[in-house]
């Protein structure tokens, strides 16, 4: 039996999460052509009969702005130091750049085994594929690269049989069964989070925090979700809302349908939208709205 942790990382945007939910085979952590998307350690677990891998999910590499960014960026490092192999995630589509390995270098440097995945190779032009592996070398950073599409799945098998390989000798370190270390509460959530990053621009959805008052399973089957959004300003209250409620209305059905299809069954969903002036500076709110600090594993 192998089995390891493996930290996913890599810039904002990279595809860091869609790389995750494929090889786990499951959506453990939300999607978004948006930077900030996932800010919390998230693992997804993958498990079979001979091995168990588990990837960390992590914040992508942004400068911080504020108090939530910065434990963001902290919670990285840690996850970085704390595991048997590094995945650094490249957006191919993006190129390659020296920011890119820079920060390959400085991953490198801590001495735990690392490999890259460069990924979206499905929305670029074949020709800069060899462009980028001769830069690659060029580096002299000496790490494997796996071109791979995650959103159509190209190449995945041959960057999971490759992990599985570098995985240490041991036993499991999840249940069989599970798939991710956080809760149904949590992803749902995530996905009332997800929904609003598809659709509000610019500061308002890195601005929200979701707070959930209900979760519960009532006797006729049906899921009651009862959620507070909390933005940072009453200016962005009032977008959240839209005219005559249009654009909560949109986007909780938006959040619904994926609830319903997460949690296998109906779901009655309330929201309100409150006002937290600069929640994301403010040390108490981020502890109340579940954004703590990171230990090592
Ligand atoms: N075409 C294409 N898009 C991708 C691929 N992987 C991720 N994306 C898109 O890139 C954006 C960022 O993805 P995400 O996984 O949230 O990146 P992260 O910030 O690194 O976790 C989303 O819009 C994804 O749908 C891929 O393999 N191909
Ligand atoms: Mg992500």
């Amino acid at each position: 039996m192998r089995s390891g942790y493996v930290a996913v990382i890599g810039r904002a945007n990279a595809g860091k999460s869609t790389l995750i939910n494929v090889l786990v085979g499951e959506k453990v952590s939300i999607v978004s052509p948006k930077p900030q998307t996932t800010r919390d350690r998230i693992l997804g677990v993958l498990t079979e009969d001979d091995y168990q891998i588990v990837f960390v999910d992590t914040p992508g590499i942004y400068k911080a702005r504020n108090e939530l960014t910065d434990r963001m960026m902290r919670s990285v490092e840690t996850s970085a130091r704390s595991v048997d192999y590094i995945l650094y995630v490249v957006d191919g589509h993006d190129g390659v750049g020296e920011e890119d390995f820079a920060l390959m270098r400085k991953y490198k440097e801590l001495g735990i085994p690392m490999a890259i995945a460069y990924t979206k190779i499905d929305i670029m032009p074949k020709e800069n594929i060899p462009l980028d592996m001769a830069k690659f070398s060029d580096a002299g950073l000496d790490l494997d690269v796996f071109p791979v599409s995650a959103r159509k799945g190209r190449n995945v098998k041959a960057l999971k049989e490759f992990l599985v390989q570098q995985m240490p000798e041991g036993e499991k370190i999840f249940e069989q069964e599970i798939v991710s270390d956080k809760s149904e509460k949590f992803m749902i959530a995530e996905i009332m989070r997800e929904k609003i990053l598809l659709k509000f621009d610019k500061e308002i959805p890195h601005g929200v925090a979701i707070v959930i008052n209900v979760f519960r399973l009532q006797e006729n089957g049906v899921w009651e979700v009862n959620l507070d959004i909390v933005c940072e300003r009453a200016s962005h209250k009032a977008i959240l809302i839209g005219k005559q409620g249009k654009a909560i209305k949109e986007v909780s059905s938006f959040a619904r349908q994926d609830m319903e299809k997460f949690l296998g069954a109906k779901v009655f969903l309330t929201t309100y939208v409150k006002v937290k002036e600069d929640w994301r500076d403010r040390p108490n709110l981020l502890k109340q709205y579940g954004y703590e600090e990171d230990e090592e594993f």
